[in-house]
């Protein structure tokens, strides 16, 4: 049985307790390994080898520490598939969306690897003269992260490697239930020659793991994607030490669709971004806007392919829609069905725990439609984090826009619709930090900003050139060869 230890100082190390936990896949219900499950103990020594390794990486020429980073695109290239069945064994999402994790991954680490050469700064006038101005970027220091189950390797590279190449070091505990794509990833970081102690991977529980980093003095900076619920949590106790925080948490993603709209194309995108991932992403459309006047014939589209969606295990290539993530997770989205169908709204298709034909061995949910949902229904307002979308009727572009923004998130919106004018007001007016015309809510590419408004992020973008401002800090530097005292906004003046 394959059993993974914590990552300590460059050494693949026991954690202080001895004590291991078991990893499952979602699919099968079998036991894949073993994780360690460490204690503040283990979180210590990774903070103390994170320092003294900082403390070095720091000085190292940013293009240099990029070679690195090179060095790790070109190896999860190489381990892609080998990398994408450890996502769909331990996590469930189909084969074909893990190669694409693994790309994005791979994307991040050729983008950042390149910013090594830029870490872009500012040289602007001084206001005397003989003076010379800049702001330059420098390391934070000691990162924390706290990252998802659902994007186990993309989240985590959108995280590491800009902090990485921006000269900061790493103490990171991943989602417990996928400890074995995060070991993967560190043995690409190990085997692209990053030097010893810049990544400490320390397994376990949020409530003693994640609480020790989010704890620790020494610790700059906070960068988690995950819950509301536990990112309030993060913020509180790291605000009470002013430490930063980059909180990346839930969404409640819609699709409109206008009466102009392609509409083989919107349902093209809904089922995409509502059932892909079995609507595991913090991107997943889970609310469907549409304008009364084609609201039926969206309705008997969108029914006829849910009935073409093949739900089973995501390492069978000609599956659709995997398993949700575990029992609790099927249980809470059965439970949201159930709230639905009291709220009155009217289940057109799914709704139920799939157990037939071998599934019982797994958490499978179908594919889930409602409609005649109203906004302010539960289940339009919160996030139910499985394959359940709703169809909410809308007399005008004007009402749809004030329907999308009326949830307590705002990550990521789309807008089906050919009519230029409508589409640039929706770009204007849709207030989520990401926007599609003519595509579903999913698709992030890894050089532009990813992040949300109101209760999705407290003001972060991970990914995009914004990600180094998580994790660098401002230095404005000036240097006066005039050889006299000058005073600034008095001398000049
Ligand atoms: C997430 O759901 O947390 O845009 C990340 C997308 C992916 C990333 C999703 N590229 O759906």
């Amino acid at each position: 049985m394959k059993r993974y230890l914590n990552y300590i100082n460059g050494e693949w190390v026991e954690s202080s307790s001895k004590k291991y936990a078991a990893n499952t896949n979602p699919a099968t219900g079998e036991v894949l390994g073993e994780v360690a499950q460490s204690t503040q103990e283990d979180v210590e020594r990774a903070v103390q080898a994170a320092k003294a390794a900082q403390k070095s990486w720091r000085l190292v020429p940013a293009p240099e520490r990029a070679e690195v980073l090179y060095r790790v695109a070109q190896l999860l290239k190489e381990r892609k598939e080998e990398l994408a069945q450890t996502i769909t064994k331990e996590m469930g999402k189909v084969i074909e969306e893990a190669r694409g994790e693994v790309q994005e991954a791979i994307d991040m680490a050729y983008y950042m690897a390149g910013e090594g050469r830029r870490l872009v700064g500012e040289t602007v006038p001084s206001e005397l003269r003989n003076k010379f101005a800049m702001s330059i970027r420098v390391p934070v220091g000691i990162a924390g992260f706290i990252t998802p189950w659902n994007f186990p390797i993309a989240i985590a590279s959108w995280k590491s490697l800009p902090a990485l190449v921006a000269g900061n070091a790493i103490v990171w505990k991943p989602a417990s239930e996928t400890p074995f794509i995060a070991a993967e990833f560190v043995r690409v970081y190990e085997d692209a020659g990053l030097p010893k102690g810049l990544i400490n991977l320390v397994f376990g529980s949020g409530s003693v793991v994640g609480n020790a980093i989010v704890d620790h003095p020494e610790i700059d900076l906070i960068s988690f994607t995950g819950s509301n619920e536990v990112g309030k949590q993060i913020n509180e106790r790291a605000g009470g030490l002013l430490k930063r925080t980059s909180l990346e948490m839930g969404g409640k993603n819609a699709v409109t669709v206008l009466e102009d709209a392609d509409l083989d194309l919107a349902v093209d995108g809904i089922i995409w971004s509502a059932y892909g991932t079995s609507g595991q992403r913090c991107t997943a459309c889970s609310r469907i806007i549409v304008h009364e006047a084609v609201k039926e014939e969206l309705e008997t589209k969108l029914l006829a392919r849910i009935a073409q969606l093949r739900v089973g295990d995501g390492l069978d290539e000609s599956i659709d829609v995997g398993p949700v993530i575990n029992r609790s997770s099927l249980e809470k989205i059965a439970q949201y069905v159930h709230i639905g169908v009291e709220e009155g709204a009217k289940l057109l298709a799914g709704g139920e725990i799939l157990t037939e034909n071998g599934l019982d061995k797994g958490n499978f949910f179908a594919p889930t439609l409602f409609t005649d949902v109203t906004a302010d229904m539960r289940i339009a307002q919160e996030e139910i984090f499985g394959p359940v979308a709703s169809i909410i009727p809308v007399k005008s572009l004007e009402e749809a826009i004030e329907v999308n923004n009326s949830v307590a998130f705002g990550l990521s919106s789309s807008i089906f619709t050919q009519d230029i004018n409508k589409a640039f007001a929706a770009m204007r007016d849709l207030d989520t930090g990401i926007v599609y015309v003519n595509a579903g809510t999913t698709g992030a590419e890894i050089h532009l900003p990813f992040g949300g408004t109101k209760g999705t992020g407290n003001g972060h973008r991970d990914s995009g050139v914004a990600a180094l401002d998580v994790f660098t800090e401002w230095k404005s530097i000036y240097v006066d060869y005039s050889g006299k005292l000058q005073r600034a906004q008095i001398d000049n003046n």
